[in-house]
C-alpha cells in the first residue's frame, strides 16, 4: 500500500502521502437519521439549497420519523390485510421481478417515496446491477462542483453521475458489491470487481469503503479506500493541494489517484499527466478510456 503509484499532487511533499485510516464506520441507520434530521431541519429553515422544494422537505421529515422508530425486535402484530406490494429497492429487486433487459427503471431506495429513475444493467455478469457512473463519448461535462456530484447530472442512458446522495441511499440498505467495466480504443475490455462497496453519508463526505478485488483490469481502487469524496470546490483529499483541480475530476481522491473515472474524456493516449479517464493498473496515467462504467448490486 505504500507503493508510489499514487500520483503526487503537484507542489506537494510526501507527508500526506497516505492519509490516516478513517475511524470505523458507525451504524448507518443512525447516520442516516442524523443526516436526514439535519437536512430536513436546514431545508425547513430555508437555509439549504439542497432540497429546495417543500415536497422534498416533507419527504425527509417522513423518512426521519420512520427511521426514528425503535428497531423491530418485538414480534410484529399479526397482519390480516394483504401485504403491500414490495417496491424495488435497487436493480437487483427489479431483476428478481422478471426484468432482464438493460434500461431505465424506477427504484425506491431507503424508502424514498418519489422513486429514482436509474439505469439497470441486467445483462453483465448475472444482471441486477445499478449503474451509477458512465463515460462513453465525451458528451457530458464532468468538471462540476460538490452540489452537482451530490445530486447527480447527465443522462442515465449515456454519460452521467447518479449523485452521491442517491448512491448513499442505495448502499446504506445493506451489503453491496461494485463492478467496473472499461474498454480502450482498441476494443479491448477489462473489468474490476470488489466484494464490498459502501459510502458514508454527506456529513462524512461520502467516505469510501472498497475491498475484495478480482478481475483483469488490476486494482486501481485500493488507494481510494477510506478516502472522502472531493470536488474542485470541496477538497477532502489526502494531498496538500487540490487533486480535483489538478486532475480535472471529482473522486475519492487520496494523494491523488490511481483511478480518475470523472476526468476529462481525452480519447486514448494523451500528453498531459493523469487528467483523463484513467485506470492506472491497466493503461496508466496517459491513456483515457473509451468506455467506463461503475455499478453496484447487493451481495
Ligand atoms: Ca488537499
Amino acid at each position: 500500500m505504500g507503493e508510489s503509484k499514487v500520483v503526487v499532487e503537484s507542489g506537494s511533499d510526501s507527508e500526506a502521502k497516505m492519509a490516516a485510516k478513517p475511524p470505523a464506520p458507525t451504524g448507518h441507520h443512525s447516520n442516516l437519521v442524523t443526516l436526514l434530521t439535519m437536512l430536513a431541519g436546514a431545508a425547513a429553515l430555508g437555509a439549504a439549497v439542497w432540497f429546495p422544494t417543500s415536497e422534498m422537505v416533507k419527504e425527509l421529515q417522513r423518512l426521519v420519523s420512520i427511521l426514528d422508530r425503535p428497531a423491530q425486535h418485538q414480534p410484529s402484530p399479526p397482519v390480516h390485510s394483504e401485504a403491500p406490494k414490495q417496491l424495488p429497492r435497487d436493480c437487483y429487486d427489479v431483476y428478481e421481478s422478471g426484468q432482464t433487459s438493460d434500461g431505465i427503471y424506477t427504484v425506491y431506495p431507503s424508502g424514498l417515496r418519489q422513486g429514482l429513475s436509474v439505469h439497470c444493467d441486467m445483462t453483465t455478469d448475472g444482471g441486477g446491477w445499478l449503474t451509477f457512473q458512465r463515460r462513453m463519448d465525451g458528451s457530458e461535462q464532468f468538471k462540476r462542483k460538490w452540489q452537482e456530484y451530490m445530486f447527480g447530472f447527465g443522462d442515465p442512458q449515456k454519460e452521467f453521475w447518479m449523485g452521491n446522495e442517491f448512491l448513499y441511499a442505495v448502499v446504506s440498505q445493506g451489503w453491496y458489491e461494485l463492478r467496473i467495466d472499461m474498454e480502450d480504443f482498441d476494443g479491448e475490455r477489462r473489468y474490476a470487481k470488489y466484494k464490498l462497496f459502501r459510502i458514508a453519508n454527506s456529513a462524512s463526505r461520502y467516505r469510501l469503503s472498497v475491498a475484495g478485488f478480482s478481475g483483469d483490469a488490476g486494482d486501481s481502487m485500493e488507494v481510494h479506500n477510506g478516502m472522502m469524496f472531493s470536488t474542485t470546490d470541496l477538497d477532502n483529499d489526502g494531498a496538500p493541494g487540490n487533486c480535483a483541480e489538478s486532475f480535472k475530476g471529482a473522486f475519492w481522491y487520496n494523494n491523488c489517484h490511481n483511478a480518475n473515472p470523472n476526468g476529462v474524456y481525452l480519447e486514448g493516449e494523451h500528453e498531459t499527466l493523469a487528467d483523463g479517464v484513467n485506470w492506472h493498473s491497466w493503461r496508466g496515467y496517459k491513456y483515457s478510456m473509451k468506455y467506463f462504467d461503475m455499478k453496484i448490486r447487493p451481495v
